[in-house]
């Protein structure tokens, strides 16, 4: 069967953000928007000598579009000359498990259908990134190459063929391609029994440890029942929310404190569970929560890497750890004590994947809720769980005695995120260019509030292992105590923008460590709010949301 040369014409703004290609699902729909999108990806990853015997994983996070997106995209493949395409039954591929079958098999590579924590729907958001052989998001190089791609295309390739039933486990074929609708799970649960002890874990679970998985109606279902209630004997109802809806029922599936409210309350409630937690849409993201104590990412970030060798994949100890530069320090206090490297890296997973490969770092976190290791390449909520349950299970203590255990040997960085939604994107635009003349102004030494100033600067990482540079990666001021401001332009968004302010102070005072954490930032919260005249120019008082 000859692949259909379809003509086109570039679609401007097809610019891979923080996370893939984020739209309205009504831009995606417009003709040929994702055809052209799909095509740009092809052009962009193709080797000079074609796709060979390649195999391309395709799997989405269940949402709204998801199931004709990944017809097109099948037809596609083969028609761009992929030999082999492995799909999750009903499209579903949690984007950890997406990175674990890439793995796995050997792949050329994968598409992920999904926009993560954004709302679903016909109205809500639809997104695909690319993912690498080595399982992780496409670094800024590739995702240029394909914008670039998207500028030049004058024909897409398809074919006329009807629909695979996604529903049915086994082989298809599309054209020359062999495709194989897998379980989504199998490949994801086979190395999560590599990495931890289920044996210890049932035990936990037998002994009445109770657990709360709120799913949110996303990808993260299948995954959490097969493993928390199947595989280690949680009881039924452990699970919340577990069947993925294309419309997440109606909700952001994003556990913030925000949307997973209902959680948040019953885990500060008089017969909360143990250990509560949370996933997002595709499942990357993990969300925190003992009895009466909720646990910052960045805090859990730093707990884990203190812990992970409780584990049996970790048990050798870490290579090193790194973070994105608006998450806490927290975990570069445990890398000193561990005497391990500690990496700073811009906002976003693709980030950390050199790092990974080359071996340099183990263990790898976001302040997003984003906690990761070297089993795959992207961050894993699930996989957080259990190894929040590993670390439970062998310490044979409560979430509270492991925070507060930290902080009492490693002080505390107070943190916290405030999130402005909806802004009008050129005001938003505008106070980030007047900031960054104001912070270029300052100088180490000169006093703001009370702090002597350490360094301001608009951050820029160089990547110790290929050499490339990225730039315009946020606006931080730091100060000589070690407190700090952050401002960034949210990369995820479809609508206006989203300023994110990210500030942080540390303190080894036990009375202060006490403190309510949005009282002991008030202050840097005013001096940010003075410094970007945030109130001033968008009239809004309060943030959108407080993490
Ligand atoms: C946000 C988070 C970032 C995360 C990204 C993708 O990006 O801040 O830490 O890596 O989402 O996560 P931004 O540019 O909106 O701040 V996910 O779970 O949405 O794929
Ligand atoms: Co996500």
């Amino acid at each position: 069967m000859s692949p259909i040369r379809v003509p086109t014409r570039p679609i401007p703004g097809m610019k891979p953000g923080t996370s893939g290609l984020r739209k309205r699902v009504q831009d995606f729909r417009a003709p040929h928007y994702l055809e052209n999108f799909l095509q740009a990806v092809f052009d962009a990853v193709r080797p000079p000598e074609g796709f060979g015997a390649a195999t391309l994983v395709i799997g989405g996070d269940g949402r709204y579009f998801n199931r004709e997106a990944i017809q097109t995209a099948l037809r596609m493949a083969a028609a761009n000359g992929f030999a082999r395409a492995l799909v999750g039954r009903d499209g579903l591929l949690s984007t950890p498990a997406a990175s674990a079958v890439i793995r796995a098999h050997g792949a050329f590579g994968g598409l992920i259908l999904s926009a993560s924590h954004n709302p679903g729907g016909p109205d809500g958001d639809f997104g695909i990134k690319f993912n690498g052989s080595n399982g992780g998001p496409a670094p800024e190089k590739v995702t240029d190459a394909i914008h670039a791609a998207s500028l030049a295309l004058d024909h897409y390739l398809t074919l006329d063929t009807p629909d695979v039933d996604l529903g049915r486990l086994g082989p298809f074929a599309l054209g020359e391609l062999q495709g194989e609708v897998i379980d989504p799970v199998a490949d994801y649960l086979a190395l999560m029994r590599r990495l931890f002890d289920f044996d210890a874990l049932q035990r936990l679970f037998a002994g009445g440890f109770r657990l709360a998985f709120d799913a949110m109606h996303a990808v993260t279902g299948p995954y959490a029942t097969a493993i928390f209630e199947q595989a280690l004997g949680a009881p039924p109802g452990t699970v919340r929310n577990g069947r993925p809806l294309p419309d997440f029922g109606g909700h952001h599936p994003d556990p913030n404190l925000v949307h997973a409210r209902a959680l948040y309350d019953e885990m500060m409630g008089p017969d909360a569970p143990d250990l509560g937690a949370a996933s997002d849409g595709d499942g990357d993201r993990n969300l925190i929560i003992g009895r009466g104590c909720f646990v910052s990412p960045s805090d859990s970030l730093a707990m884990l890497a203190a812990n992970a060798h409780l584990a049996p994949a970790y048990a050798r100890g870490l290579a090193g750890v790194a973070r994105s530069m608006p998450t806490s320090g927290a975990v570069d206090r445990v890398a000193a004590r561990l005497g391990i490297p500690c990496y700073e890296t811009p906002t976003g997973w693709k980030f950390f994947g050199n790092l990974l490969d080359a071996g340099r770092i183990t263990l790898c976190g976001e302040e997003s809720a984003g906690t990761g290791s070297d089993h795959v390449r992207e961050k894993d909520g699930v996989w957080a769980v259990l190894l929040w349950l590993s670390v439970l299970a062998a310490r044979r203590c409560s979430v509270t005695e492991i925070a507060r255990s930290h902080w009492a040997a490693y002080g505390r960085n107070h943190y916290t995120r405030h999130d402005h939604e909806d802004l009008d994107a050129d005001v938003a635009r505008a106070l980030m260019r007047d900031l960054a003349a104001r912070l270029a102004t300052l100088a180490p030494g000169d006093r703001l509030g009370g702090r002597a100033v350490r360094l301001s600067d608009d951050f820029a990482y160089l990547d110790p292992v290929d050499g490339s540079r990225s730039t315009g990666q946020g606006l931080r001021l730091v100060f000589e105590d070690g407190a700090r401001i952050v401002w960034r332009l949210s990369g995820t968004g479809t609508v206006g923008a989203t300023l994110r302010v990210y500030l942080e102070r540390y303190t080894a005072d036990p009375a202060d460590i006490a403190q309510d954490t949005q009282a002991a930032l008030a202050d840097l919260v005013a001096l940010a709010d003075e410094l970007s005249g945030l109130a001033a120019r968008t009239g809004r008082s309060e943030p959108s949301v407080i993490t």
